[in-house]
């Protein structure tokens, strides 16, 4: 990966708002230097319509039809699209006159600048340059490749959370009618803790809140682990919204991120030229890894108030009806002593109570999180500590509360319900065999990280991705990097080229794919797909650009394509790519809750799909009760000298897609290799702000290195450090994953900074 220099990188202050003027700017000029006028306002306009598609960048929820504005994006939903929608192609020149090797040289950033995948490609054994090759030819040789194996489990099918609900179902029914369960996703390294810990203690692996929830009803929204001005950018709108009707936000991050602080509506004069709207009002910076402790501190403080005034704090008509396990969790924080809780929060007992002091006020709770709680080791202990919380004051299952995990990609809790899991459970695989008639493997597959895992120890053959960027996202990059070219064969469905393209088996496919903002045109003509908001609503989404080159094809006719050369016409393969309404009538018999599907999806606006908590205070769970949990109170442990490292996204990219160098709103221009860090933790090392550093992180197997990193003095806790992912993910141990879900543990890494050699 190319070192940016040190001197090219300029540090400012950090912002205090997110979005304003500055926003717009940089959303138009964007997609005016990609796209051009008149395909920049084709496209732009046609984001989050009833009618168009539904943006790329990240799956917070649309406001029902009615309430959508013309401009339903936002300046990083903007940037995704012109980078799908550039004019730039790579095709047949482009691979003949770079090698691989050359092309290895390359930042992520320049990779995927360099355009749209145009062609299939293939990389035969030995070669340096990839070659044109016929689609045919090229899904024949992917087919031949599988049924040669001794056994299906040594293949692995991963998904990127972009597949839309018809090419993820297809694709899992693809990897079990060859009989495999390996179906990791990125679901995986992202929001696994989060279905983990819900499913356990409420019996759904999702959130139970709907936009309005937020909106129009929580009095007390709680926002940690998540940093919505870059991640979540038309999360602010609501907020706003919220805030005008007298919502309280507590939100509780290591680093003040300018998002969660002030908002300057881009929909509005006032928002664009005044003030803004102040959105946190109880900003808690808790230390990295800390928010166990918090939580289990608030409801210590909840519950002394309840003993102090029985029967004024608590819900206890929910409790007894709904839950169990609420004496042995009492008894938990009973037996907490608060200086612990200080030491392992950061915080004080007068800010936790602070917070306790908001819930009680509050008649209706919100907890929305994202990464900063679910990449660590404790990270689905913190979760059930979550639901304690809520659970105290029935904060579930109606309005204006409940947990809300703000997924990530666009798709990926929709690819989660069509089937992408390495372990659906058998009631959803009955159902797929009853369809379709064959039986699917029960055997659990492999993660992510057991992916890696069986890659490096040469236990799988083929390595098969829907979309991602598999090496770079991973932790463990060499690690990963080499378990990739142990394969023998590697196949990439994508839209554009990536470093996981090039760290290859010994042999390789490129298949290029529709993007979402393209029409989808098959055999019975014009198509158009369905995906899964963070709210569980459902609804379709239709591209409108001509492809981007007339030898693109759509995920589902790549899958279905594959499926026809490996199994002829058995499940009808050819018929769900002529016609994805076929496919939604397999989703219809199999996947519960998309009744009518076909019929209901095509209804402006969409439906929502059913989640117990939610709709009924119905929990699935082992005791048919919503489960209060006993926690361990622990936070990683971080030995003398050294900080725990979190690793963030920047303004400018999209998960391992680097748009630019910038980090607007936190200060930082013109290069990604920046660590911040307290000034005093700077100081007792003889460090100062501006100096080049090595990152070297330390796991029982030895050190990692990330060498010459700008240090930049930061407002983060004492002990905390932060760096960006992907440059990062070298200090990622492999085997350091969180209890209960394996998520790599990508905010809690263990290093030590030195000056740089
Ligand atoms: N523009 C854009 N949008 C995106 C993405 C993107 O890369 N770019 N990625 C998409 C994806 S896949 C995802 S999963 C989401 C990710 O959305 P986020 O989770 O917002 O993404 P991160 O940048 O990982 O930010 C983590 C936040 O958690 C904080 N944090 C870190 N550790 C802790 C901790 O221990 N406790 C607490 N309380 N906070 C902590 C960090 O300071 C940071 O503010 O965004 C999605 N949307
Ligand atoms: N250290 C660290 N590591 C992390 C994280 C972190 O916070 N810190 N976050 C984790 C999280 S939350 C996630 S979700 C993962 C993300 O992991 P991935 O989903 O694997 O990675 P992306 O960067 O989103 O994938 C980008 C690539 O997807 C392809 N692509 C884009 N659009 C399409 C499309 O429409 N179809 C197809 N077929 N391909 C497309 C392009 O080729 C592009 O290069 O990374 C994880 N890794
Ligand atoms: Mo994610």
């Amino acid at each position: 990966m190319v070192v940016n220099s040190d001197d090219e990188i300029e540090v400012g202050k950090p912002k205090t708002y997110a979005v304003g003027i500055p926003a717009l700017r940089d959303s138009m000029q964007y997609a005016l230097g990609e796209m051009g006028v008149s395909r920049a306002a084709k496209t732009l306009l046609a984001m989050n319509q009833i009618d168009g598609f539904d943006c790329p960048s990240c799956a917070w929820a649309d406001p029902i039809p009615g309430e959508r504005s013309h401009a339903e994006f936002c300046e990083n939903g903007a940037k995704a699209v012109a980078w799908e929608a550039t004019r730039d192609r790579v095709g047949r020149e482009f691979f003949a006159t770079h090698s691989v090797a050359e092309l290895l040289a390359d930042d992520d950033h320049s990779l995927e600048h360099h355009g749209r995948l145009a062609e299939p490609m293939y990389l035969a054994p030995g070669a340096s340059h990839y070659t044109p090759i016929s689609w045919v030819d090229a899904l024949r040789l992917s087919a031949d490749r599988l049924k040669e194996l001794p056994d299906p489990n040594r293949a692995a099918f991963y998904t990127s959370g972009r597949a839309s609900n018809e090419a993820a179902f297809v694709y899992q029914l693809l990897a079990r009618r060859l009989g495999t369960n390996n179906l990791p996703d990125c679901s995986n390294m992202c929001h696994e803790s989060s279905g983990a810990a819900l499913t356990e203690t409420i019996g759904v692996g999702k959130g139970t809140v709907s936009l309005e929830d937020i909106t129009d009803h929580a009095e007390l929204i709680v926002i940690i682990g998540q940093n919505p001005g870059t991640n979540h950018p038309r999360m602010l709108t609501a907020l706003e919204t919220a805030k005008r009707r007298g919502a309280r936000i507590v939100s509780a991050n290591p680093l003040p991120e300018a998002g969660l602080v002030r908002f300057k509506n881009p929909q509005s004069a006032r928002g664009l030229l005044g003030r803004g709207t102040k959105l946190t009002d109880r900003f808690l910076a808790v230390r990295v890894n800390g928010d166990l402790a918090m939580f289990a501190g608030v409801s210590k403080a909840l519950l002394a108030l309840e003993e102090d005034a029985p029967g004024t704090i608590f819900d206890h008509s929910f409790i007894e009806t709904y839950c169990d396990g609420f004496d042995e969790a009492c008894q938990g924080w009973r037996d907490l002593e608060w200086p612990a809780i200080e030491v392992l929060s950061g915080l004080t007992r007068e800010e936790m109570e602070g917070f306790a002091a908001d819930v009680v006020a509050a008649k209706s709770v919100v907890v929305c999180w994202a990464m900063g709680i679910t990449q660590h080791r404790n990270a689905v202990a913190t979760i059930h500590e979550i639901v304690n919380f809520l659970l105290l004051r029935g904060n579930i299952g109606r309005p204006g509360a409940g947990p809300s995990p703000i997924r990530g990609h666009s798709n990926v809790q929709g690819d989660r319900t069509m089937g992408i899991w390495e372990k659906m459970p058998d009631s959803f695989l009955d159902r797929l065999r009853d369809e379709f008639g064959f039986e699917p493997p029960r055997e659990h597959g492999y993660d992510t990280v057991n992916t890696i895992r069986a890659m490096r120890d040469g236990k799988i053959d083929v390595f098969f991705a829907l979309g991602g960027n598999f090496v770079a996202a991973t932790p463990d990059t060499a690690v990963s990097e080499a378990a990739m070219k142990n394969c023998k064969l590697t196949v990439h469905v994508a839209t554009k080229l990536n470093r996981s393209h090039l760290c290859h088996g010994t042999e390789a496919l490129l298949l290029p794919c529709l993007s979402r903002s393209e029409r989808d045109v098959q055999a019975t003509g014009e198509q158009f797909v369905t995906v899964e908001d963070s709210m569980a609503m459902v609804h379709e989404s239709k591209g409108r650009l001509a492809p981007g080159s007339e030898h693109l094809r759509s995920e589902v006719a790549i899958v279905a394509g594959l499926g026809e050369a490996l199994f002829g016409t058995d499940v009808g393969w050819s018929t769900m790519s002529s016609d994805y309404r076929v496919i939604r009538r397999h989703i219809e018999n199999v996947v519960v809750g998309f009744e009518d599907f076909e019929q209901r999806v095509s209804k402006s606006g969409g439906f929502m799909l059913p989640r117990g908590p939610h709709d009924s205070r119905t929990f699935e769970t082992a005791t048919g009760k919503a489960r209060f949990t006993r926690n361990q109170l622990d936070a990683v442990e971080v030995p003398e000298g050294h900080l725990v490292l979190q690793t963030v996204r920047s303004h400018d990219q999209f998960n391992t897609t680097v748009y630019g160098l910038d980090d607007r709103y936190r200060g930082i221009k013109g290069g990604r290799r920046v660590v911040f860090v307290n000034e005093a933790d700077l100081a007792e090392r003889g460090l100062h702000d501006a100096d080049m550093v090595d990152l070297i992180s330390v796991w029982s197997d030895g050190e990692r290195y990330a060498k010459g990193f700008r240090a930049v003095a930061y407002p983060t806790p004492k002990g905390c450090a932060a760096a960006y992912f992907p440059e990062a993910n070298v200090l990622v141990p492999l085997d350091s994953t969180a209890l209960g879900s394996n998520t790599p543990t990508s905010k809690s890494i263990i290093i030590r900074i030195e000056s740089a050699s």
